[in-house]
């Protein structure tokens, strides 16, 4: 694994924990973490439990133990270290947003295909597939349980931004991050919007802002998404939050809206799917839930009523506690690992691809490009 705060604390939990929960063909050993600071990345390694540390990524994917890379690094360097570790012969695993840029997406998308026909696999973690809750509703749209659908209204809201004095951390950086809440939170709405109504968008209008332009530079040590502000100011040069409408393929209408300024929202990704047939809501801070209204029952007593999704029928959840016993956040990376290695295991191709994250990309790109001119409809090119 390459990088080792927030989200390689995530993964290090997914792959540490998969192969003792699931019964795997394949249990995944962490090998070794890499990260640039020796003594950090010596204590990451203890802490999460990998057998050796690396400071330089180059020698991670050279090793002979190493046969999947996990790149959890800020998004500037996903690309080229995906590509590499694709080119030594490595199967890959790369965070969302899969890229900085459609090109570098595009480059990616190119050397998963080389890859492939070495027996290679190359997946994108968009981990809010893989909530049971989210999982069972894309099967129930599979079914036809909806009906032709109508609408996707999907928002993720957090407020760690709400305070102008929070620093200047990474995912402020343009050149770092690519965008700001729309690559971070808004790559992850879109991508559960083509997932579960399973066809891609086709065009967006889009408006977004950065409110607050100018915060405190980072001074020493980070917590988590924040950290400790210093005295001087420098620029935020991405945006703070982006709304944008959308239509897919079929003609259905999408809402999005990703925001890190909204004051009391903590993680919450709530998502409204509305069919001929029926309707599915889903709330991220309710996750163990599914909420459904069948269309067909007599109006006296239809209604939406709440699904606890928490029974081994369900995704993922006959491996876990009995019916009740909640899971939370960090299982949809147990869930994401094990998939990854059952695909290894059977040579099949996983999902999501790295050409789901380049349609997912070229998605964010369509929304800046409409941004930049308020809100003009923008289509997106459909997948290759
Ligand atoms: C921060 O906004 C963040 O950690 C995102 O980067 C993650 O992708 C999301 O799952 C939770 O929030």
């Amino acid at each position: 694994m390459v990088g080792y705060a927030f989200m390689g604390a995530a993964h290090s939990q997914g792959w540490r924990t998969a192969g003792h929960v699931f019964d795997l063909p394949m249990r995944p050993v962490l090998a070794a973490v890499c990260g640039r600071d020796r003594s950090a990345v010596e204590a990451a390694a203890a802490k999460h439990g990998w057998a050796a540390a690396e400071t330089d990524w180059r020698r991670l994917i050279e090793r002979d133990d190493v046969q999947v890379v996990d790149v959890c690094t800020p998004g500037d360097s996903h690309a080229e270290i995906a590509i590499a570790a694709l080119e030594a012969g490595k199967h890959v695993l790369c965070e969302k947003p899969l890229a900085n840029s459609v090109a570098e997406a595009e480059a990616m998308v190119r050397a998963a295909e080389a890859a492939r026909t070495r027996g290679q696999l190359a997946m994108v973690g968009f981990n809010y597939r893989r909530v049971p809750a989210v999982s069972y509703a894309r099967k129930l749209i599979e079914a036809g349980r909806l009906g032709a659908l109508r609408h996707v209204r999907v928002t993720y809201l957090q407020d760690w931004l709400a305070d102008p004095e929070a620093p200047l951390t990474w995912r402020l950086d343009r050149e770092r991050a690519g965008s700001g809440a729309l690559g971070d939170l808004g790559a992850h709405i879109v991508d559960l919007a083509q997932f579960l109504a399973g066809e891609p968008i086709a065009g967006v209008s889009a408006l977004s802002e950065t409110f607050v332009r100018e915060r405190p530079v980072l001074s020493g040590a980070r917590a988590g998404l924040s950290g400790a502000a210093g005295s001087a100011y420098g620029p935020v040069t991405v945006d703070d939050a982006a709304v944008f409408t959308g239509r897919l393929a079929s003609g259905a209408l999408a809402s999005f809206e990703a925001t890190r300024m909204a004051a009391g929202r903590k993680n919450a990704l709530r998502l409204e799917i509305n069919g001929e047939r029926g309707s599915l809501a889903f709330d991220l801070e309710r996750l163990n839930e599914l909420s459904f209204h069948d269309h067909s029952e007599p109006a006296a007593t239809a209604g939406f009523r709440r699904i606890l999704v928490t029974e081994p029928e369900h995704p993922y959840l006959e491996a876990w506690w009995p019916p009740g016993h909640g899971l939370g956040y960090e299982h949809t990376f147990v869930h994401q690992a094990r998939d990854l290695v059952l695909a290894v295991a059977a040579g099949a191709d996983p999902a999501p691809s790295f050409a789901d994250g380049l349609q997912v990309q070229r998605v964010l790109a369509a929304v800046e490009e409409s941004a930049a001119k308020n809100a003009v409809y923008t289509p997106v090119p459909p997948p290759d």
